[in-house]
């Protein structure tokens, strides 16, 4: 064995060689190989088998499972490095937890985490033993059991794996501020061509080994996908290491086929790189300077699909990619595959790994860490039970004075800096603000009096001059919202909370994260085993309302479509108008949990409305009706305007003002939302308002006329199923712009003053017979602005000087 051992380290060009010091003795790797043998036939009989699931009696085909789904390619590496973890864990005393990034791999995670024994603690009728087996193989990606991923019902996992590109910032997002925690995160050589993935190899950069943990990657170079090869399996082994080296990593390298060989090199490599990563710890921590270090990660490049099949019908399975999701299809009708898969099965040797009881043998179980150190239930895997609430100054400190409201302006977001600033200084562990390089444009940029950014890359004499960088900064700043938000996501689901701030049209980028993370937290709440986890908070910014001078491609308000069709459950979504209103949703946000809070409000200055009483009133009920704005006090509106967000707001406002100059006996009722969801009935969300009380704001019968944030159809998709939805017409953004001034935007998509006023007249039964000249007139204001936005290339000062008259 010395002899492959040296010809497979002659093979390597370079990278680190597994230490040969570090060599099992011939009794532990006969242990864990047996444990390794477990997991794969635990592994296989999830995928096949409904009864009979020790093989205690001759395969029949009505033990064989009708559907047969699940991926057997990817679950032997995971669970190989998952009880090479274990090893560790126990010899050394780790607390580790473990992410599959291939979680489609999850009967090589489940296997572990049931031999451990967490599976049937928390789930007790998948016992340890033959009849818990049974139901343990039936339930796995079954109508009414679990999923076929790492879902929120695997212990130990805050991964899914089923959209594949997260895991790595996922796993940085575990080990933030969290210095005894070793986050060991296999990744797919497929989930590696992912966008999200390539990007997060720098979170190497942004982990400080002082005050945080440490991050494993085990990479899988299994060579394939679903089917096809994989990009990184086909390059030299050169290439591949520069390509690691050039990310600034350390790569070791554990490669081959053989059984016992690849036993060796992992216990090998992982006992170099947990000694590296304590090396490095120790050596900073003890310096007291935080350094970027070059720590290790894994190569594990192994055949897809180890351990199974080697040829079905004369195709190769094994190494290949016809090994991803089910090996050997249409079992009970193909005698030849019968035999093939009960050979497989039996070629782990069941008898040999599992009691009379159908228990794994008291041998192989004191393999396993135990207690809290077993992966399946470190409690920062479910975050939620190691979370405190977060000490929150009072938000009313940051409150701005609003004697009169609409009378002076104010950049919305900057007081909410001081505000996250504070946040920060109470909670110099827990918390976290993220952004992708747009704090300062967002105005948040207090927060750099408390906490700088993160850097620990190179530094230039200039950065000292607002650069606001720090080895030991909290602020992390990178341009990756993937990373961004799988960091957030991961500093989340560990117990901790954040503050995500992005721009609107790229908030875009994270859609699909956004989703799910939705649908973790909306399963994770049917479990009662997981503690609620603080909210997501994500500031939409630098909206599309002041992007006209970005242009088109910065104009893009539908992220909130996206959200409405994620769980009424996880989801709320907030457009306070104005500062005061901004900092009561923003701190009740951050008080929540188990919530995605969008909340929309842009950067620049804006008129102001609400003192802080009226703000916090405003902000608890979600809408309500501005009574300075209105003037149907004690009689029956005419219309109703109604608006959502900070610009449509004034826009409704100044429209207001136009009508109510020339038609002085014209009831206009006037309604805010910060709440969206207060527009859906209350049988579809929460926050939904009753028919009764929507029908006392909105009337029964009178026309709406609605200034909103987003896309109009939102409102419509919101509002359809009450009584006066056809009196309802929403104004919003509908593609129109370019390079504009602001009012010249809102003219283009129909949301300006005169817009606004135009459709009352429109809508108004008495108005549509009078109102003829003021909507001529209001149409010349509309040209007059146009002209001079295009003349002067900023919309007529008398614009930027309106303020509310009564
Ligand atoms: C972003 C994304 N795109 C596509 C898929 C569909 N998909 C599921 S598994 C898979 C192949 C994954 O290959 P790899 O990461 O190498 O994992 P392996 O199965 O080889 O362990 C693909 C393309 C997905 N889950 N996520
Ligand atoms: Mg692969």
């Amino acid at each position: 064995m010395e002899a492959t051992l040296a010809d497979v380290n002659a093979r390597k060009t370079g990278g680190v060689i597994p230490s040969i010091t570090h060599r099992l003795s011939a009794e532990e790797l006969r242990k864990i190989d047996a444990y390794w043998r477990a997991c794969n036939y635990l592994a296989a009989g999830m995928i096949y088998l409904r009864d009979n699931p020790l093989l205690r009696e001759p395969l029949k085909s009505e033990h064989i499972k009708n559907r047969l789904l699940g991926h057997w390619g990817s679950s032997p590496a995971l669970s190989f490095t998952y009880i090479h973890l274990n090893r560790l864990i126990k010899k050394y005393d780790l607390n580790a937890i473990f992410m599959a990034g291939p979680g489609h791999g999850a009967p090589g995670v489940l296997g572990p985490v049931y031999l451990e024994g967490t599976y049937s603690e928390i789930y007790p009728s998948k016992s340890e033993d033959v009849e818990g087996m049974r139901a343990f193989f039936r339930d796995f990606s079954f109508p009414g059991g679990i999923g076929s991923h790492c879902t929120p019902e695997t212990p130990g996992s805050i991964h899914e794996g089923g959209e594949l590109g997260y895991s790595v910032s996922h796993a940085f997002g575990a080990a933030f501020d969290n210095p005894d925690l070793l986050v060991a995160v296999v990744v797919g050589d497929g989930e590696a061509e992912t966008g999200p993935l390539a990007t997060s190899w720098h979170s190497n950069k942004f982990l400080n080994p002082i005050r945080d943990g440490a991050v494993l990657p085990i990479l899988n170079l299994n060579g394939y996908k679903i089917n096809n090869p994989t990009i990184l399996a086909r390059v030299s082994h050169e290439e591949l290491e520069n390509l690691f080296k050039g990310y600034g990593w350390t790569p070791h390298f554990v490669e081959g086929e053989d059984v016992d060989l690849m036993h060796q090199e992992m216990a090998g490599a992982m006992e170099d790189c947990v000694q590296e990563v304590h090396r490095i710890q120790q050596e900073t921590r003890a310096s007291g300077k935080a350094t970027r270090a070059y720590w290790p990660m894994i190569v594990l490049r192994s055949p897809k699909g180890w351990t199974g099949p080697k040829n079905v019908d004369g195709h190769k399975v094994e190494g290949f990619w016809r090994a991803h999701q089910v090996p050997l299809a249409g079992v009970p009708e193909n005698p030849a595959h019968f035999k093939l898969l009960e050979d497989w099965l039996r070629s782990y040797r069941p008898e040999e790994l599992f009691d009379e009881n159908g228990r794994l043998i008291a041998e192989l179980r004191a393999l396993s860490p135990s207690g809290t150190r077993r992966m399946s239930a470190n409690p920062h895997a479910n975050g939620g039970v190691l979370r405190k609430a977060l000490h929150l100054p009072d938000f009313r400190d940051y409150a701005i004075p609003v004697e009169e409201p609409g009378q002076t302006a104010a950049e919305n977001t900057r007081p909410l800096g001081r505000f996250l600033r504070d946040v920060m200084r109470l909670n110099p562990t827990t918390f976290r603000v993220f952004g992708p390089d747009e704090n300062t444009s967002n105005k948040l940029d207090a927060i750099y009096e408390v906490s700088k950014k993160l850097w620990l890359a190179d530094y230039l004499p200039e950065d000292a001059d607002g650069g606001e960088l720090s080895p030991d900064g909290r602020v992390l700043e990178m341009l990756s919202e993937h990373t961004l938000e799988g960091w957030h996501e991961g500093y989340l689901l560990t117990g901790r909370h954040g503050f995500f701030s992005t721009y609107e049209a790229f908030v875009h980028v994270i859609d699909s994260m956004f989703n799910m993370h939705a649908k973790w937290l909306a399963m994770s709440e049917k479990l009662s085993w997981r503690a609620p986890v603080s909210s997501l908070n994500l500031l939409i910014t630098s909206t599309v309302w002041r992007q006209d001078h970005n242009g088109f491609t910065h104009q893009d308000p539908g992220f909130l479509d996206l959200v409405v069709n994620k769980s009424p459950d996880v989801c709320r979504i907030y457009l306070p108008p104005d500062v005061n209103t901004l900092l009561s949703v923003a701190n009740h946000c951050l008080e929540s949990t188990g919530y995605i809070n969008v909340i929309v409000s842009d950067k620049q200055k804006h008129l102001q409305y609400m003192t802080m009483d009226e703000a916090i009133g405003h902000c608890t009920k979600g809408i309500g009706i501005w009574r300075k704005a209105s003037n149907d006090e004690n009689s029956e509106p005419d219309v109703v305007m109604a608006s959502a967000g900070d610009i449509p707001t004034k826009e409704a406002l100044a429209a207001v003002v136009l009508l109510r100059e020339r038609f002085p006996d014209l009831k206009i009722r006037f309604v805010n939302v910060v709440d969206l969801y207060r527009l859906v009935p209350s049988t579809a969300h929460p926050h939904g308002l009753s028919d009764r009380d929507f029908d006392s704001l909105f009337t029964q019968d009178k026309p709406v006329i609605f200034a909103f944030h987003g896309y109009p159809w939102l409102i419509h998709r919101l509002a359809y199923r009450r009584r006066n939805h056809n009196n309802m017409h929403v104004h919003g953004y509908r593609e129109k712009g370019n390079i504009n001034t602001p009012l010249d935007l809102a003219i283009e998509n129909q949301i300006d003053r005169f817009s606004l006023a135009i459709d009352v007249i429109d809508r108004v039964p008495k108005l549509q017979r009078i109102g003829a000249h003021a909507k001529e007139e209001f149409r010349n204001l509309q040209i007059e602005c146009q002209n001079y936005a295009y003349q002067h290339g900023i919309d007529d000062p008398y614009v930027e000087a309106w303020r509310w008259p009564y």
